[in-house]
Order: structure tokens, then sequence, then C-alpha cells
């Protein structure tokens, strides 16, 4: 017989957003509550939860045991590759990102599990979207196969809640920053590097032009969000294929102007490579006011706070 108590699992548990999500989920709900999961051996340093499984998201009788095993009622299910490594490897980020959706959707349909978050990305927007404050309802165009896998997903999501009554719930990140776990193989990580170097070197080199602007959210508002939507009533939810996200909204220039009111030596200059492209076919801005309707979205950090942030705590962090 299955306890009341939510089970957790989390999959992607030591990339950027799994090890933050993970160390407040125990915080919440308790170490013995919730099992962290990757392909890489467990590092006891970056995650808290009380259980680690080593495995791979697409081996289906493995991650169905595990489910089983631990009686988990909560999936959040965060392994993907991200925009420039899929890129690099089309077939094999399709499967990664689409069939272990699928999988838990089906286990869901099951009763198997209760409740599904998955993340979706600013890249299902694609060509031909106007680039500022992009609305929840607009027709997705993406050009990159993170982008296509993303909108799929959405898709499914959208198709086990309306057809099976899954309870699966989604939010289109921007880019994520953060100073605890390194981002990687993403369009917008730049604005991660960018600190990296900058207490390091005390210049960078952008991969993304000058004047290009992103969406863009601090870890610490990117996990809130998630809670806070997971946690919403599922009666006031009314987007079931992916909620936008807007955050802030910069440009590589913009970001250097305000790490030099810190470092005010700091230097940056501009290669652009393949992932200009991605970056110019995706949203400048983005309109999230639904999200902020139904479930009361809201933000702590803008750009001069996320920055001073990110500073004073990198420099900690790299002694
Ligand atoms: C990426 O750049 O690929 C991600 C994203 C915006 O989904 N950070």
């Amino acid at each position: 017989m299955k306890s009341d108590k939510e089970k957790i699992l989390i999959t992607g548990a030591l990339g950027q957003i799994g090890t933050e999500l993970t160390n407040r989920l125990v915080e919440i709900h308790g170490a013995e509550n919730v099992v962290a999961s990757g392909l890489d051996r467990w590092n006891k340093n970056l995650t808290s939860a009380g259980f680690y499984e080593r495995m791979d998201v697409t081996n289906t009788q493995l991650v169905r045991q595990v489910i089983k095993d631990y009686e988990i009622t909560t999936v959040y299910h965060l392994a993907s590759l991200l925009s420039g490594t899929s890129e690099k490897q089309p077939l094999f980020a399709w499967r990664l990102n689409l069939e272990p959706l699928l999988h838990f959707c089906e286990m869901a349909k099951e009763g198997l599990i209760q409740k599904i978050f998955w993340p979706s990305s600013i890249a299902v927007f694609g060509k031909g979207i106007p680039k500022e404050n992009v609305g929840q309802d607009v027709v997705l165009n993406p050009t990159t196969v993170y982008g296509i896998s993303k909108m799929a997903g959405e898709k499914w999501c959208e198709y086990y809640h309306d057809h099976f009554g899954v309870d699966i719930r989604s939010i289109r990140y921007p880019g994520l920053i953060s100073w605890k776990t390194p981002a990687g193989g993403g369009t917008t990580d730049y604005a991660v590097e960018i600190f990296y170097e900058a207490i390091e070197e005390g210049k960078y080199t952008s991969f993304i032009s000058k004047n290009t602007a992103m969406p863009m959210l601090y870890m610490d508002d990117a996990i809130n969000a998630t809670l806070k939507l997971m946690n919403a009533p599922k009666n006031e939810l009314t987007v079931h294929s992916s909620y936008n996200l807007g955050g802030m909204s910069f440009t590589p220039a913009a970001l250097a102007a305000e790490i030099k009111k810190e470092i005010p030596s700091f230097e940056i200059d501009y290669q652009p490579d393949f992932r200009q492209q991605i970056a110019d076919s995706w949203p400048a801005s983005i309109d999230d006011s639904v999200a902020k309707k139904d479930w009361g979205l809201q933000y702590d950090f803008d750009i001069a706070a996320m920055t001073h942030d990110m500073l004073k705590n990198l420099k900690l962090k790299l002694g």
C-alpha cells in the first residue's frame, strides 16, 4: 500500500537546475522522501537527497523499477540536452528529450505516479515571431533541434492532461543563471561563464553578440517559481502545455556594464559562434502575465541584484 506522503524522484539531479532544486526539495520534504538520479556517480557534496540512483533515464525498465521500489508519487524530470549540444547530436537529443517524458506520462496515466514537472524553454518560439513581449499563445516555430523537442514535449504534456487527466506542469525557462552549478551546452550560458571569467581573468569573450537581448532568470527565482507552480491548486491552472516565464531581459553589453560597476577593470569582446544563430531565433523578452495571474509568479532579482549576488558568492566559491 502506498503511503500518503509525497515521495519525489528528480532526474538530471546533478545538473544546473537539478542540484539546487533537489536541495530545496530536501529542505521541504526531508531527505528520506527525495530520490536524486543521474548518469554520474553520487556526489554527496552536491546533493543532500536521502537516496541516489545512478541510472540512464532512457532505460524505461530501470526507471519503472525505481518508481515502484521507492513508491514515488512526484517526478521532477529535468534530464535534457540543451540547445547548443542538441545541435551537435540531433537524434540523441530527440530521444533523450522526448522518450523518457512520454514514459513518465504513461506511468502517470496508469496511476503509478501522481504528478510530474517537466521543463520547457523559450527555445520553442523560433523564427517569424515578434521579438518583444512574446505572449503565451503565439504560434510556435522553433528552428533548433532543442526547440523542436521542447515544442513536441509541450504538446504531449497537453495531450496527456486533456485525454487522461495527467497532472503534468511545465515552465518555459529562459536562460538560467546560478553560481552553484555551472550550466552546460546552452545558448544563454554566456551569462554564467562571464562571471567566472570576470573574477578569474578580468575579461571575457562572448559567443553572443553585443546587442542580442535574451530573457534570463536567476536560479533562486527559477526554483521558487517551479515550487510555486507545483503547489498551485490544479483547478486554477489554465495552461497545460507550458507557462511563459520572462524573468529579466538583457544583452551581453548590459551585463558587462553591470559587472564593471563592481569590477571596473573588467573588459569584454565579442566573437559570436554557431549559437548566435540560435539566439537570433529566440525572443528578446517574454510576456508572463498568465503565470502571474494563474499561480502568482513573482521575481526577487533584477539584473543589478543578480549581478551583485553572483559576484559575491562566486568570489567566495572560487577563493
Ligand atoms: C539554452 O540556452 O539552451 C537553455 C534554454 C534557454 O533553454 N538555457
